[in-house]
């Protein structure tokens, strides 16, 4: 770890206090003069800091912008998102990711990018994002879970999203089974994409990925995106703050999490359906190349997709897509 890291995080355990520069430079051991000029370093990557004669130094604000540090600083979370892993620009976070967990990087560690050139999709679609657009993000979990039950931390974290954004917005987010974040205007906001190691009944991990799209224009995707996609930034005329979402997100997906781990899939379900898409509606739903017209009725308790056919059967769909541009007579 570098001095630089070590003297931030000493310097953010301290918090409210001052620390002075004999405690850093005896801990650290580099000379009062290397701190100081360490410290007028943090100033201009934008940390303010505050130094005063007698007591010490001490730091009243982060930069917006994303680091290790910067993301850690402020971060209310028990165990997610104490071990950071930050890249400016990567092909995809999920590849860092599934690097560190094979290296034995433990469960709640995540991985953030500034800026993914291959960003992916589900079924090897891509995923547009952006520098300073949006927050792409990789955790790592380990949960002790049959790996059946994956699906369900998907539902999981798109619930986390929605919390986070009518949160911290005030927009009323829907979720479109099993994951979209869309806003009325069926625009779509947010995507989700859980990959899985397993053995035959146990998850030895999973990586979640999000990515939600924060300050892009339209102008700022190729044409076949700009007609589904939205932004916080399209959606409220105003641009947020990449790294107050992401603890936001952080601390919603935890306690969410450790509820879902404690007491099952039922309070999870509850909430999705609070936020889900034409529920109680009637839905077209693709199954590979076959279109069918169903009411929504809401999620299973495994969190299956629950449909009541014309004929009055009711059915558990386990896969297939509610369609966007075929809309229900
Ligand atoms: P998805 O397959 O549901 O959505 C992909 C489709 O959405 C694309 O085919 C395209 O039409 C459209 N699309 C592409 N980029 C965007 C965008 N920025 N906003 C809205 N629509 C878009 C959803 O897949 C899963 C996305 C996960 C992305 C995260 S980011 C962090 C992590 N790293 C990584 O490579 N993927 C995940």
């Amino acid at each position: 770890q570098s001095t630089r890291n070590q003297l931030i995080q000493l310097l953010a355990k301290n918090k409210e206090d001052y620390i002075s520069g004999q405690a850093l430079s005896e801990e650290l051991n580099i000379s009062r003069s290397a701190i100081w000029k360490h410290m007028k370093e943090l100033e201009k990557d934008g940390y303010e800091i505050e130094a005063k004669s007698k007591r010490g130094y001490r730091i009243v604000s982060y930069p917006e912008k994303i680091s290790e540090n910067t993301v850690r600083w402020g971060l209310e979370t028990k165990w997610l998102g104490k071990n950071v892993i930050h890249r400016e620009v990567t092909s995809s976070t999920q590849i860092i990711a599934h690097n560190a967990a094979k290296e034995h990087k433990g469960h709640g560690t995540i991985v953030i990018a500034d800026e993914q050139t291959s960003g992916r999709g589900r079924m090897n679609r891509d995923w547009h994002s952006k520098k300073g657009d949006g927050m792409w993000m990789s955790m790592i979990l380990q949960p002790s879970l049959p790996p059946y039950l994956a699906p369900q931390l998907t539902l999981l974290t798109a619930v986390a999203l929605a919390e986070t954004i009518e949160e911290l917005t005030g927009l009323t987010p829907s979720i479109k089974w099993p994951n979209d974040i869309l806003f009325d205007n069926e625009k779509k906001c947010a995507g989700i994409l859980t990959e899985l190691q397993a053995e035959q009944d146990q998850i030895q991990y999973v990586i979640i990925g999000v990515g939600l799209n924060i300050n892009q224009e339209s102008k700022d995707w190729p044409e076949e995106v700009q007609q589904r996609a939205t932004s916080l930034q399209i959606e409220t005329g105003k641009q947020w703050s990449i790294k107050q979402i992401m603890q936001h997100f952080l601390k919603h997906f935890e306690i969410l999490y450790d509820t879902y781990m404690q007491q099952g899939f039922l309070a999870v379900k509850t909430k999705w359906e609070a936020y889900g898409f034409k529920m109680g509606e009637r839905i077209t739903i693709r199954q590979l190349d076959r279109h069918r017209q169903a009411v929504f009725y809401g999620l299973a308790d495994d969190g299956a997709l629950l449909i009541k056919n014309d004929n009055g059967s009711v059915e558990r769909l386990y896969s297939g897509e509610i369609d966007w541009f075929h809309k229900a007579d």
